[in-house]
């Protein structure tokens, strides 16, 4: 859905020459502010993208290339860019790993406010492809911290945050906040670190408003199928309608603080409006393991876990983080933020949906359109 002409599309927006007098409107309409998001098709992508439309946002969106259309999680919200005055979504193509087109786009737009969610954010894949995860994750923040700073330098003021992760803090025992050592236990958790003390280095030299989020587990109906919670409730929804029996887990003894991808994009933007940046801790201080998660998931539609899950030693990590469990009174005071979406209620909506999705793919199924050993 990205076209290749996207780019000239946005530049002219953007390099409107003067206005000339006859047609300058009496009271000029306030400009829209321009978001510009990586890591737009992800999770977080789709609900921050949703949740600065409903602010009244013009939100660009980077996507790199894939073999297969990848831009699902935004079907939604897609309005054809020919119809210019309805569509405020537009997409472009870029990459984490290349540092010319990331200046171009925020050459090109402008935005007031740079949201760096792109990643290889899967801690288990970051031991496959450590040298990759931290050219994206890592250097990746900045190339994308240096074309702001550079676009910034012209007098424009562009605002950044960086998504950064619990997992930073890995072995360092609960509750975590602001003030809590980081003991990385991945080469992704690694690579964020370095990520978080770059972006805390462009604001202490170069003056930049950029602000760290430290984001705790954030689940919901769009998580990736390859998480443990999205695992666990596919394979709910999918035993439930005997598509499948067994579910495959490694570790089931880790703490995680889960809350709901929806309430924490909010906190990333209500960073960004703060009259100075800082760094936050976004959790819902809530800790749970990966047992009570299943208890919750599989007791919801009246089954045992036990009666499902086999340990699988290939899901066990080289390194694992046990326990994290967020302190976010910082974020809670000074941002005025709390999560509306509690453990039970989340583990209920993602459920009801993958019971939902589940359903169509049974339809699929008996009419010999796809096989029912496709699992997730
Ligand atoms: P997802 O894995 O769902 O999305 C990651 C996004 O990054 C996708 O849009 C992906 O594109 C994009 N991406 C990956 N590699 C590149 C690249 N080389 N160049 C450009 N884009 C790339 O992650 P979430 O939405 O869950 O998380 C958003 C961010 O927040 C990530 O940085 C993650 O590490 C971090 N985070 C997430 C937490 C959570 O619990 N969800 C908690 C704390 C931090 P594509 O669709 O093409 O794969
Ligand atoms: P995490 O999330 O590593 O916390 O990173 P994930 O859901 O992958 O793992 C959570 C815990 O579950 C255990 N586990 C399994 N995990 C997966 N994926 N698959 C399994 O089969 C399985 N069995 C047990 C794991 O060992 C782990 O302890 C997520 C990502 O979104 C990161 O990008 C983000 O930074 C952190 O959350 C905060």
């Amino acid at each position: 859905m990205a076209s290749s002409d996207s780019a000239s599309a946005a530049g002219s927006e953007s390099n409107n020459g003067p206005l000339a007098p006859s047609s300058i409107p009496a009271a000029l309409p306030e400009r829209r502010k321009v978001a510009l998001i990586s890591g737009i098709t992800g999770q977080d992508g789709s609900y921050l993208t949703e949740f600065l439309l409903g602010k009244g946002y013009e939100v660009h969106g980077l996507i790199r290339r894939s073999s297969n259309f990848n831009t699902a999680r935004l079907d939604h919200l897609y309005v054809d860019p020919h119809n210019s005055s309805k569509a405020r979504m537009k997409l472009h193509y870029a990459d984490l790993s290349d540092a010319s087109s990331l200046r171009r786009w925020v050459d090109v737009l402008l935005p007031d406010e740079v949201y760096n969610l792109a990643a290889q954010s899967h801690v288990a894949v970051s031991f496959e492809i450590p040298d990759y995860t931290a050219d994206v994750v890592a250097t990746g923040a900045l190339r994308l911290l240096e074309a702001v700073r550079s676009a910034s330098s012209s007098g424009k003021p562009i605002r950044y945050y960086q998504a950064g992760s619990s997992e930073m803090f890995g072995s360092t025992p609960p509750p975590q906040s602001e003030s809590t050592p980081f003991h990385p236990r991945s080469p992704y958790a690694a690579a964020k670190v370095a990520a978080h003390w770059y972006t805390v280095n462009y604001r202490e030299a170069y003056g930049l408003f950029a602000c760290n989020g430290i984001l705790f587990n954030h689940e919901s109906p769009r998580r990736g199928e390859n998480f443990v919670t999205r695992k666990i409730t596919r394979a709910v929804g999918r035993i439930r309608v005997g598509l499948q029996t067994k579910l495959f887990l490694g570790n089931l003894s880790a703490a995680r603080d889960w809350g709901f991808a929806g309430d924490y994009v909010e906190a990333m933007w209500l960073m960004l409006q703060q009259d100075e940046p800082g760094d936050y801790v976004v959790a819902t201080e809530e800790s749970h393991t990966v047992q009570e998660f299943l208890e919750a998931a599989f007791g919801y539609v009246g089954l045992d876990w036990k009666d499902h899950v086999v340990i699988d030693r290939r899901y066990f990590r080289p390194a694992e983080v046990d326990s994290l469990k967020g302190d976010s009174s910082k974020a809670r005071k000074v941002l005025g933020w709390k999560p509306k979406v509690g453990f039970q209620e989340l583990v209920k909506m993602m459920v009801d949906q993958d019971i939902e999705l589940a359903k169509r793919e049974k339809v699929l199924v008996d009419a010999g359109y796809i096989d029912a050993q496709q699992q997730p």
